[in-house]
């Protein structure tokens, strides 16, 4: 049997918490094989929520679950661990702006990046899935000197996995055929899903879109600019439109293939989006946390290089860019 891998989730009371914590002690994350320790944490209130979540894992007698610690100490929830999947956030409440979310979820963030800079272990991987997660993973990693900034990502997988689903109901095609799609930039309204380079066995997607339209090339085009985009865009709205409540079990997979990809490996042949510390690849600036397409193996991603870009994707990757320079400038005093 292998040595169990610590796992800390914050916001583990959650609605996501509470979808994701079942999927990884049953192995989607980290596989069949890697027993888990989970240490879970959440604010003073959520305690007993968070004993009730603690007596169902039990409940559930998954093998690969070893022990399951529930605290509001974020030290105790950081020792020693090795992925951290930060969930824990402030939501936006009535009448406050964005900004005001913006620094009340940074000091969350910031507390939380020295905090695992000083306890945990020291090749931890960390996914950032509270809101603004690109920005709150930047100053999380900022507050983290002594830890490896390309171990520090926020979560765009939902945005990716969104898209594909978006051209699989349109084309009527499985997903496990749709490859290479990509989500740039920031994981808000400004993000840009780009299918330019999608395939499905092997063709364009945008090829298929034209060919169905009987060569009318700027019908695919339309349905691109006016559907597909503004649809995955915006559809945590949807959800929330529809449910009443924010995307949790959609979220909560989602993290778990991100995580999944990164420790394991992305598929062959294909690459997911991962928000990561950019890097000057495909001409954004060092200094954010960016969506980009990226390949995966054992614990190491790269941006994958050398797509060309539209000049409408370069209008909306430079909008998304300038959005994050924006959220970052609201708490730059929490960026050391
Ligand atoms: P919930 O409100 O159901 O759960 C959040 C939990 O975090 C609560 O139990 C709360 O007590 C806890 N919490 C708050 N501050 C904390 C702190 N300082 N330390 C530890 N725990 C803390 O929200 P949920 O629906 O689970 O969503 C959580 C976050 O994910 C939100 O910020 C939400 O906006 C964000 N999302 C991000 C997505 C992404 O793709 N990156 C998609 C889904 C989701 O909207």
């Amino acid at each position: 049997m292998k040595a169990p891998v610590r796992i800390t989730i914050t916001g583990a009371a959650g609605q996501i918490g509470y979808a994701v914590l079942f999927r990884i002690a049953n192995g989607d994350m980290l596989g069949p094989e890697q027993p888990v320790i989970l240490q879970l944490l959440d604010l003073p209130q959520a305690q007993q929520m968070l004993r009730g979540v603690r007596m169902e894992l039990e409940d559930c007698a998954f093998s690969l679950l070893q022990q399951v610690t529930i605290t509001d100490d974020p030290k105790i929830a950081f020792q020693d661990t090795e992925i951290a999947i930060l969930i824990g956030a402030r939501p936006r409440s009535k009448g406050m702006e964005r900004k005001d979310l913006i620094e009340a979820n940074g000091a969350i963030f910031s507390e939380q990046g020295k905090l695992l800079n000083q306890y945990a272990a020291r090749h931890v991987k960390v996914l950032v899935v509270g809101n603004p997660a690109n920005t709150n993973a930047l100053i999380a990693m900022k507050n983290a000197p002594d830890l490896e900034p390309r171990n520090f990502s926020a979560m765009m997988r939902l945005d990716h996995n969104r898209a594909i689903a978006q051209i699989a109901l349109k084309l009527f095609q499985p997903i496990r055929d749709i490859k290479k799609m990509v989500i740039w930039g920031n994981h808000s309204g400004t993000q840009y899903p780009d299918l330019d380079h999608a395939e499905i066995r092997g063709r364009l997607v945008r090829d298929i879109l034209t060919y169905q339209r009987e060569n009318e090339t700027s019908v695919g085009q339309e349905w691109i600019e006016r559907e597909f985009i503004p649809t995955v865009q915006n559809r945590g709205a949807a959800v929330i439109e529809a449910r009443g409540l924010s995307s949790a079990a959609s979220a909560a997979n989602a993290a778990v293939a991100h995580m999944h990809d990164w420790m394991l490996s992305s598929h062959h042949n294909d690459w997911v989006t991962m928000s990561v510390p950019s890097d000057g690849s495909y001409g954004i600036p060092e200094g954010v946390i960016y969506g980009f397409p990226v390949t995966c193996k054992q614990g190491l991603y790269q941006i994958v290089q050398g797509l060309g870009i539209s000049a409408l994707g370069r209008k909306h990757m430079e909008e998304s860019y300038r959005e994050l320079i924006e959220e970052r400038e609201h708490v730059k005093h929490l960026l050391r």
